[in-house]
């Protein structure tokens, strides 16, 4: 199958002033990354200027870019220095990797048209775990896949070609330096992928991976060592347990001396892990991480940690509460090289959460922040939902765990607590479809994602503006218009579906379209109790207490209904349907309001897409508007379920009149 280069589609760029650096390159340092640099520049300099550039060992007299290391330690592993010296502009780093960077750095100004000199000199990344998550499975499909099927697995066997280096050079251009490679529910035999069975094709993949400056990881499964090893238990603290994973990681060393480490969902959603054993999951981390300490690996052991057996009588035990119930507790107790993953909400991934309480609560432990980037519940790349707006959100969350440098995005960058294994890791949302993404315009969350794990401070919008130029060759007008598209994305998928942060209204199972009581009743922990007078969880103080896992000020915030930002609402506080809101709207004329106006947006935005009609080329126009047409059938369904769910509850009519189905 054929498959497209995005944002590396290096197209004809005409009058760039300062093309004549790419005639010569200086590569004044040697070796796989820093050859791979000298590649992407060649390929960009003939695509986009159609110079053949001239590689040479030595500095020469010609106008040139230099490659070389340098010794200023204050750039870390991954920064790098651009400066002019004369006629040359001189690229260098501590590492062959800050090479790279700095280098794609230089194609991506030369591609938007901005001269080099505008480079900043000095280019260090926020975080230093910059990561994906693949959620492919052994037998090639992806769970919450909606761009084809696994380009890594197929049939339970590895695929490494082409496509794979495509794929690093994709990563690694946006600064991805980390990436696990299997489904986290480890099934289907992918188990045994730490062993020397898959090993040697495992290492084909990692060593692509290298040369682009990645390191894989592998999603284990924590019972291992019974269902590969044979042994009657996968106790953490059993000696033949440790002793199994001892011998697992010097073999995949062995094979892999740049393997990165493991990533471990246990005890979560049926799988295996340290609680059937009786042991709290510092302990079942400690025991793998000591496994991996001796080879520089270490564990990302995820927080995503609850009860899915929930009975909905219960009015007692509440989701959002179990994963700081589960980990602030074992704070300081966790190796050095270990690393909790939390989710930037604290249920699961949906279109309006609050932000994680465990974010500045573990003061000894290192985090990473995990978004996602599969639209599981955000249109399944089916529906348009730009996510950088989200996360930018969440990073510039205020947990007030200090007086500064609290945010979410100085937490997990290390700045808060002087954690130096952190970062961001996210669930990706490509596949083998030729566009990566499924939706074209879900590539710039793919972007996005990257650009902003590497640099925090970046706005949306200039992320979005960057991705539309680096993607596409459109004139200001048009990229103007793209923008907007994607910019109002988001809020419209939030005002089609479940309000004001209840969430879960969705289908069951596959999490596409509406279905007000799809969880209602079962046992996954997510009800929002509607009756006919009033929605929601009472999750203050006076309800489960959730809101008391934050620190002092916000829980203030979210205890008090008028302080409550409105857009959480219903995630926070049980209110009448005939509560008015600071908007002055009661909360069902709001939910019928947003409904609407929800659908309403759609048209407009598939109004603004059709004014491209002569500027995207043709495929690729018509991939989206087919999608775009399946969105405003979506919107038009959940507004109608919606709508119609609260209208039969209520029997309040809405106040504008519009037909709502009786
Ligand atoms: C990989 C949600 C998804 C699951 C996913 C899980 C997780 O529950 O629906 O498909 O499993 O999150 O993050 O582990």
């Amino acid at each position: 199958m054929k498959w497209e280069q995005l944002w590396l589609n290096y197209n004809k760029t005409t009058n760039y002033i300062d093309k004549e650096y790419f005639a010569n390159i200086y590569q004044m340092t040697q070796g796989d990354i820093v050859n791979n640099a000298v590649k992407e520049l060649k390929m960009a300099a003939m695509e986009m200027f159609g110079i053949s550039i001239t590689v040479e060992k030595s500095i020469g007299e010609k106008q040139g870019i230099i490659l070389q290391l340098n010794n200023d330690d204050s750039l870390g592993e991954d920064g790098y220095q651009i400066e002019f010296e004369g006629s040359k502009l001189v690229l260098s780093a501590p590492t062959q990797k800050g090479i790279l960077y700095g280098v794609f750095h230089i194609i991506r100004q030369a591609k938007q048209g901005e001269p080099l000199r505008n480079i900043h000199k000095k280019n260090i990344p926020n975080n230093k775990y910059r990561m994906i998550n693949h959620w492919d499975d052994f037998g090639g499909n992806i769970e919450r896949g909606y761009s084809g099927k696994s380009f890594f697995f197929g049939n339970r066997e590895i695929m490494v070609n082409e496509r794979t280096k495509d794929y690093a050079r994709l990563m690694a251009s946006i600064g991805i330096n980390q990436i696990s490679i299997n489904n986290v529910n480890v099934r289907e035999g992918a188990s045994w992928l730490v062993t020397k069975k898959y090993l040697p094709k495992v290492k084909e993949i990692a060593d692509i991976f290298e040369g682009y400056g990645i390191k894989l990881f592998l999603s284990i499964n924590y019972a291992s060592p019974i269902d590969v090893g044979g042994l009657d238990t996968a106790d953490p603290l059993d000696d033949k347990v440790i002793n199994w994973w001892q011998e697992a990681a010097k073999e995949i060393y062995e094979y892999i001396p740049n393997f990165g480490g493991f990533l471990v969902k246990a005890d979560s959603e049926g799988r295996p892990g340290p609680f059937s054993y009786n042991r709290d999951h510092a302990q079942g981390a400690n025991m793998l991480a000591k496994a991996l300490e001796p080879f520089g690996g270490v564990v990302i052991w995820r927080c995503f940690v609850y009860n899915c057996r929930q009975d909905w009588r219960d009015t007692k035990t509440d989701r959002a509460r179990a994963a700081y119930d589960n980990f602030a507790t074992i704070d300081g107790f966790f190796a050095s090289n270990v690393i909790l993953q939390v989710k930037n909400g604290p249920v699961d991934f949906q279109v309006r959460e609050p932000v994680s309480p465990l974010f500045g609560a573990m003061k000894s432990t290192n985090q990473i922040l995990e978004v996602q980037i599969a639209q599981e519940y955000t249109g399944q790349q089916i529906d348009l939902c730009y996510l950088v707006p989200m996360w930018k959100e969440v990073l510039d969350f205020r947990t007030h765990c200090k007086e500064k440098l609290d945010t979410v995005a100085d937490v997990v960058a290390g700045r808060t607590f002087g954690h130096v294994k952190c970062g961001m890791a996210a669930v990706t949302n490509t596949g083998d479809d030729s566009n990566w993404s499924g939706h074209d315009l879900a590539a710039a969350n793919l972007y996005g994602y990257g650009r902003l794990a590497w640099n925090t401070s970046l706005s949306s919008e200039e992320i979005a503006r960057e991705w539309i130029s680096m993607t596409y060759n459109l004139d200001k007008m048009h990229e103007d218009t793209l923008l907007e598209i994607l910019m109002g994305s988001w809020a419209t998928y939030e005002n089609y579906t479940s309000p004001l942060g209840i969430g879960w209204m969705v289908n069951i199972s596959h999490h596409y379209g509406p279905n007000v009581e799809g969880y209602e009743y079962d046992v996954w922990g997510t009800y929002h109790r509607a009756n006919h007078l009033a929605i929601g969880v009472d999750r203050t103080s006076k309800g489960t207490g959730m809101t008391q896992q934050y620190y002092p000020s916000n829980t203030r915030l979210y205890d008090n209904i008028d302080t409550c930002p409105q857009e959480l609402l219903l995630f926070f506080h049980r209110i009448p349907y005939n509560h008015k809101l600071q908007s002055g709207k009661t909360l069902l004329q709001h939910i019928y309001d947003t409904h609407f106006k929800g659908v309403e947006e759609v048209e407009e935005m598939i109004k603004k897409w059709e004014t491209l009609n002569e500027v995207i080329c043709p495929v690729v126009y018509e991939r989206v508007k087919v999608r775009f047409d399946r969105q405003l059938e979506n919107s038009k369904n959940w507004r109608d379920v919606i709508n119609t769910y609260f209208y039969r509850k209520t029997l309040i009519k809405d106040e504008k009149g519009r037909h709502i189905y009786e």
